[in-house]
């Protein structure tokens, strides 16, 4: 049987990968962080399932301290590992930069210098991000080609996270990979993302919860996808013969503003916008209602303002390409949240 070592087992893509090993025959092991209450919410279901549950094995740890990370390799030997744990959180890390660097791009070291000193054969995964490309409009769409640009402490973390991962595959000959994943989002994204933040407030409006949803800029462009198509392309990565770098994207790019007129759409609402910037603001077109306002706070000091994927090699060489486009991930993640939210 194959074992996995997940860090961020806790996280979107954690639960949705562990489920995907499970059904593969794996065994699972995950970091989790001591926390002050319980956050194992995403993979609660797993834990309970009379199927995968005594296939999967949780351990204390934190990428921020490079102790458990060697205890752990030398007690599991995972046959691969998949380095998911970030401070992931983009406009967060412009407020906690150091704490970025240590846990989003330190703490791979750490883990990659365990494997490396473990002598064991492992395959390691790196979770890189579209947001190494900075989102220039000049370099879209945005291929394992492009040039880096990261635009915030998450970026820069994260880019020194890639060159390690691509340094010790060089140096050492490890099997270690990067997958430059686009955006992907889920019922399971965390509540601060635009995507599921703007799905929860429709819910939550709709159920007369809460007033109005209140964001920042609205031309944004992102590429986004389904974590479930995602961690599909993870696993592929690390079962190739050679190791390499691929881009995951769906290869379409949306505004958040269109994201927001597709998810009040899901509930029959069609949207009104008046004004510019930081004065534009969405009316219910009926009612006249506002329900979508614009705040400075959720402005970041620098913006990644398009990003669109070009997953050809991808496609070509893993066979891997995203099953949920834009419109299908929208309707899922109001369903879901339009099923949760009761007034
Ligand atoms: P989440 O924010 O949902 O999950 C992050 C995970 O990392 C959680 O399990 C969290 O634990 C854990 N974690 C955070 N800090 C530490 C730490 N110091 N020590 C140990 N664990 C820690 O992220 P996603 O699942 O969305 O993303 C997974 C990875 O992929 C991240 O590295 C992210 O940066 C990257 N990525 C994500 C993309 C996306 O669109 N989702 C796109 C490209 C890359 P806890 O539950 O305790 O907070
Ligand atoms: P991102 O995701 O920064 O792309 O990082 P996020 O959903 O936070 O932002 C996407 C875009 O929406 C704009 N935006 C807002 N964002 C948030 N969070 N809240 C708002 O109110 C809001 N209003 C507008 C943002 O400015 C941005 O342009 C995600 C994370 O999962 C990273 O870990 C991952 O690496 C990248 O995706 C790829």
């Amino acid at each position: 049987m194959k074992k996995a070592l997940i860090t961020g087992i806790t996280g979107q893509d954690g639960s949705y990968l562990t489920e995907l090993l499970l059904e593969k025959g794996y065994e699972v092991h995950g970091i989790i962080r001591r926390q002050s209450s319980q956050n194992t919410e995403r993979i609660d279901h797993i834990l309970g399932d009379p199927v995968f549950a005594d296939r999967v094995f949780l351990h204390y740890g934190d990428m921020t301290d490079s102790s458990n990370a060697h205890r752990l390799i030398q007690e599991i030997r995972p046959d691969e590992v998949y380095n998911l744990a970030a401070q992931s959180h983009v406009a967060v890390s412009f407020e906690v930069p150091e704490y970025t660097a240590e846990a989003t791009g330190v703490g791979t070291i750490r883990l990659l210098e365990a494997v490396r000193q473990s002598g064991l054969p492992i395959r390691f995964y790196q979770a890189s991000t579209s947001e190494l490309f900075g989102g220039l409009p000049e370099t879209a769409p945005q291929s394992e080609a492009t040039p880096f640009y990261p635009k915030s402490p998450y970026g820069a973390a994260k880019l020194y996270s890639f060159w390690i991962t691509k340094n010790y595959r060089e140096s050492y000959g490890m099997f270690a990979c990067n997958g430059i994943l686009f955006n992907h989002e889920s019922p399971r994204r965390g509540e601060t993302f635009v995507t599921r933040k703007i799905t929860l407030a429709v819910a939550r409006i709709t159920k007369g919860l809460q007033e109005k949803l209140t964001l920042g800029n609205l031309e944004a462009k992102r590429d986004w996808g389904f974590a479930g198509d995602y961690v599909e392309g993870m696993w592929r990565i690390l079962q190739q013969e050679h190791p390499e770098d691929y881009v995951l994207a769906t290869n379409e790019t949306h505004t958040v503003r269109e994201f927001v007129e597709k998810a009040f759409a899901e509930t029959g609402v069609s949207i009104r916008w008046e004004g510019e910037g930081i004065n534009e603001k969405g009316y219910d077109a009926k009612t006249g209602k506002l329900l979508v306002d614009v705040a400075e706070q959720f402005y970041r000091p620098a913006e990644v303002e398009l990003l669109w994927g070009d997953s050809t090699k991808a496609e070509r060489e893993l066979g891997w390409k995203r099953k949920i486009g834009f419109a299908e991930l929208v309707k899922m993640m109001v369903t879901a949240d339009l099923a949760k939210t009761h007034a």
